[in-house]
């Protein structure tokens, strides 16, 4: 049986994985650890600073944990905002949660993003491996740590694994300080007041996912048997591409009134520019059956069904 301990665990991809893996494995055998605490606390919850490598060895081993999920990361544009806190934080932690894990011999997963492209990689359908010179402090944080994760592979056998996740979409916590984020603030929005204002330009592709796509990937690419998989860090993997007008029309076929304007935050669009129109996920289906249910029509009709109840 399995021992997880999650860090970030109340942000957008934590708050949902840590309720999968407690059903699959067993509520007793997941450890949530956040840098603030719940309002409700629901299960093992510790509150954990990543960047106090003490106490995380200490929780680690307390839990008798045998396989680290490190979510704790600032997304692309606040990194943008404050580089140097992303470095700090976003290296640090990684850091700290790899060091936990070759100490207690931990499997190790850790999330890279298709921000770990940059403007010379190609941009439609992104080879597996590819030319990766992001220009964006959170890509080189994603690079430098698809990097440390090969590294403690190979340096001291820790069982580290990783995909590039696209922008993730979800109607359960909302994603903070991300270029994506506008893909699920048109679903609020579409639902609220009918109408949205898009900071990404129209003609922006950028690769999504629905939240349980990508969290089955995550269990899928842990169950998987190691001896398959010829890359680790990180794989790509995508459900769809789309750009803000293609949303807002899936979205007009079930709100008809529903109207979107753009005014472009130049920070966040130099960011979506920089990344690739569309990746290839092939490698990931190949060595460990990576598979999706959701494309952006049946996402959007689940979106809105759900946030219609949540909103009522
Ligand atoms: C972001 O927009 O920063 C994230 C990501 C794609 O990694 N959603």
């Amino acid at each position: 049986m399995k021992r997880i301990l999650v860090t970030g665990a109340l942000g957008q991809i934590g708050s949902e994985l840590v309720e999968k893996l407690r059903n699959l494995y067993g509520r007793e055998n997941v450890l949530s650890t956040d840098i603030r605490k719940p309002e409700e606390i629901d299960g093992h919850f510790e509150v954990l600073d990543v960047m106090e490598s003490k106490r995380m060895y200490e929780l680690a081993k307390q839990f008798n944990a045998d396989t680290f999920i490190h979510l704790a990361a600032l997304l692309s544009a606040t990194a943008e905002k404050n580089p140097l806190l992303a470095w700090n934080l976003n290296m640090g932690g990684l850091m700290n949660a790899l060091e936990v894990s070759r100490e207690l011999n931990l499997q190790f997963f850790s999330p890279s993003s298709i921000g770990a492209f940059g403007p010379s990689t190609p941009k439609d359908n992104t080879p597996q491996d590819t030319l990766q010179r992001p220009t964006t402090m959170y890509g080189v944080n994603k690079v430098a740590g698809e990097l440390l994760c090969d590294y403690y592979f190979m340096r001291f056998g820790v069982d580290t694994r990783s995909v590039r996740f696209p922008g993730l979409i979800s109607y359960v916590t909302p994603p903070g300080g991300g270029t994506t984020d506008y893909a699920v603030e048109i679903y609020y929005k579409a639902i609220e007041e009918g109408q949205y204002t898009s900071y990404i330009a129209e003609g922006t592709y950028m690769d999504m996912m629905y939240m349980p796509d990508a969290l089955q990937a995550v269990v899928d690419l842990m169950e998987a048997d190691p001896s398959n998989l010829k890359h680790r860090n990180a794989f790509n993997i995508s459900a769809m591409s789309f750009e803000p007008s293609q949303i807002a029309a899936e979205i007009k076929k079930h709100i008809p009134t529903f109207e979107m304007t753009y005014e472009v935050d130049p920070v966040r669009q130099k960011i979506a520019d920089s990344w690739p129109n569309s990746i290839d996920s092939s490698a990931a289906i190949e060595e460990w059956g990576f598979k999706v249910e959701y494309d952006l029509e049946k996402m959007t009709v689940d979106m809105l069904g759900k946030l219609k109840t949540k909103l009522r």
